[in-house]
């Protein structure tokens, strides 16, 4: 799960949209922008009778407020399939996207519900798939979306599931990655009374309005696979940028990076959007390098760092900007994208069609809306080292102004607001694992250290977002099934308190 940059590949995708911004370890999709699902994950066949059946639980629209007595249908999945009476009830917590049920029958976390007796549930986050609460996502409605209600959702789904259920004595574990990572810790946090323990898993616990040490992390990821590799995406990426001052190349740009319609750049955000969506292939693989997400039915899992930066050092496919292009459009047919729309102006569209029919209604809309109003994240290019050019902070705060008439004093103080009530990377509490992995550029908000006995970081070298969620393979590195088995003896540990 994650977290903003997740846009990425995104762009490649051309007609139809979503994606978000984040990660989304445990969902269906993956980002925003460009659009398009490239990556969207399939339903899985049931075939274990029942745990991907759909249920659905009353739900309040307002938390928060005694006076308004709204309701709607949250979307939740069980597996009975281990539970013991003694063992504790799991919560696996949902995203910035479609709640996937594939996680309902396969993931670490169902290694550990089996030795422990576990009883599994995974709750959809309100205002993505399924769950809809309102009629529509106008702006309007959406002030009803934020991790407080969120988290408000959680703790009403368990105090009334524990009660008809009859699952009193038993312990809650809260599981998330990515969003839902931050959100295990804070159930923790907020909840101490109904959730037992949480493992939070690559989650971004400190909210920021500008987050340009992602793009530091992706070229030192780059540069962990091949050294000249971000110099040469550097020195692609300035080309075009000089390129784009001059619009008799624009024939050429529209041909070489196989674009829709002719290239047209009439603003800032026009050529910023442009540019962010080619960097996004990078930013996109970066994340998820090597990590076991086919399982989820996403495909292209095969295009890895490595990959990229063999085509980058390849100079049979030209100089560093043909190369560039190359990578562009061997990204399209991986995913099946006929070609890249990098309009700002019909993004501008996507983004601000409220319908649930509308192309951004996968999560695209939702989630930045909840980066406007709550966390900020944005991947910009505002640090010298790093090797893209051309999307400064401005341009994501103007999209927020755009698409929901957030201003960027709203934006910096609603994020402020989130640390302050969060407590940022300071998280006071206890019996909260934090695993991290030394590639995946979120580890940057994450926490890498442990703050105490109770709050232990996991740090796992060299691998991505999430990547100790996902099922086991026998080619993941050492360190991973290390790091499962430690996460685990946390929990057995935990649970005996
Ligand atoms: C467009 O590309 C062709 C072939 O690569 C090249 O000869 C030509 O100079 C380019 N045009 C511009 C305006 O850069
Ligand atoms: C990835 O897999 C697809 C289909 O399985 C294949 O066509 C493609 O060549 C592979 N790409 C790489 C870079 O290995
Ligand atoms: C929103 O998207 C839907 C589905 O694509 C489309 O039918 C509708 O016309 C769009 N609404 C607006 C206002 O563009
Ligand atoms: C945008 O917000 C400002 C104040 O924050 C308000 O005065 C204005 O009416 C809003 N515009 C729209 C189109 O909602
Ligand atoms: C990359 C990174 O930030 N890793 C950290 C993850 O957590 C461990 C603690 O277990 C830190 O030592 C790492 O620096």
């Amino acid at each position: 799960m994650a977290v903003q940059r997740s846009e990425s590949l995104r762009s490649l995708l051309s007609s139809v949209t979503v994606f978000l911004l984040l990660s989304l370890c445990v969902f269906a999709e993956a980002r925003v922008k460009g659009f398009g699902k490239f990556s969207e994950g399939q339903d899985p066949e049931c075939t274990t009778g029942g745990v991907c059946e759909e249920l659905w639980f009353t739900q309040k629209l307002d938390h928060f407020n005694g006076a308004d007595s709204r309701q709607w249908k949250q979307r939740f999945f069980v597996n009975e399939a281990f539970s013991r009476p003694e063992g504790p009830v799991f919560l696996m917590i949902g995203g910035e996207g479609p709640a996937n049920a594939a996680w309902m029958q396969d993931g670490t976390w169902l290694k550990y519900a089996e030795k422990l007796g576990a009883l599994c549930f995974m709750l959809e986050h309100r205002f993505y798939g399924k769950s809809r609460p309102t009629s529509d996502l106008s702006t309007g409605n959406l002030r009803f979306l934020s991790s407080r209600q969120a988290l408000a959702d959680l703790a009403h789904f368990l105090s009334v599931t524990a009660e008809t259920r009859g699952l009193g004595d038993r312990h809650w574990v809260a599981f998330g990655g990515s969003y839902p990572g931050s959100l295990a810790a804070w159930s923790r946090l907020k909840y101490p009374h109904l959730i037992h323990g949480s493992v939070a898993t690559s989650a971004p616990v400190h909210a920021t309005v500008n987050f340009p040490e992602y793009l530091e992390v992706v070229r030192r990821s780059l540069a962990s696979e091949n050294a000249d590799c971000p110099k040469i995406v550097e020195e692609a990426s300035n080309t075009l940028v000089k390129l784009l001052k001059d619009p008799e190349t624009y024939d050429n740009i529209t041909k070489d990076f196989n674009l829709c319609s002719k290239l047209q750049i009439q603003t800032e955000m026009d050529s910023a959007y442009f540019l962010e969506t080619l960097a996004g292939n990078f930013m996109d693989v970066v994340q998820y390098n090597e990590d076991n997400r086919g399982f989820e039915g996403v495909t292209g899992t095969n295009i890895t760092i490595k990959v990229l930066c063999e085509a980058m050092s390849d100079s049979s496919l030209g100089d560093p900007y043909q190369r560039y292009a190359a990578v562009a459009r061997f990204m399209m047919e991986a995913f099946s994208v006929k070609c890249l729309d990098v309009s700002f102006n019909s993004y501008l569209k996507e983004m601000t069609n409220a319908s649930w029919e509308g192309p951004a209604a996968g999560g695209g809309r939702q989630w930045v809306y909840q980066t406007c109003t709550e966390f900020g994240f944005y991947q910009s290019t505002d640090s010298p080292d790093q090797p893209f050019s051309g999307f400064p902070l401005k341009y994501h705060v103007q999209q927020c102004a755009d698409f929901f008439n957030v201003s960027a004093d709203q934006l910096a103080e609603a994020v402020a607001e989130t640390n302050e009530y969060y407590g940022g990377y300071d998280i006071r509490s206890s019996r909260i694992v934090l695993p991290n992995g030394s590639i995946d550029p979120w580890h940057a908000l994450g926490v890498t250290q442990d703050i105490s006995p109770e709050l232990p970081a996991v740090f796992i070298e060299g691998t991505a977002h999430c990547a100790n969620m996902y099922p086991a393979r026998s080619e993941d590195l050492p360190q991973l099934p290390l790091a499962r088995d430690y996460i685990f003896l946390f929990l057995q540990k935990w649970l005996n308190q």
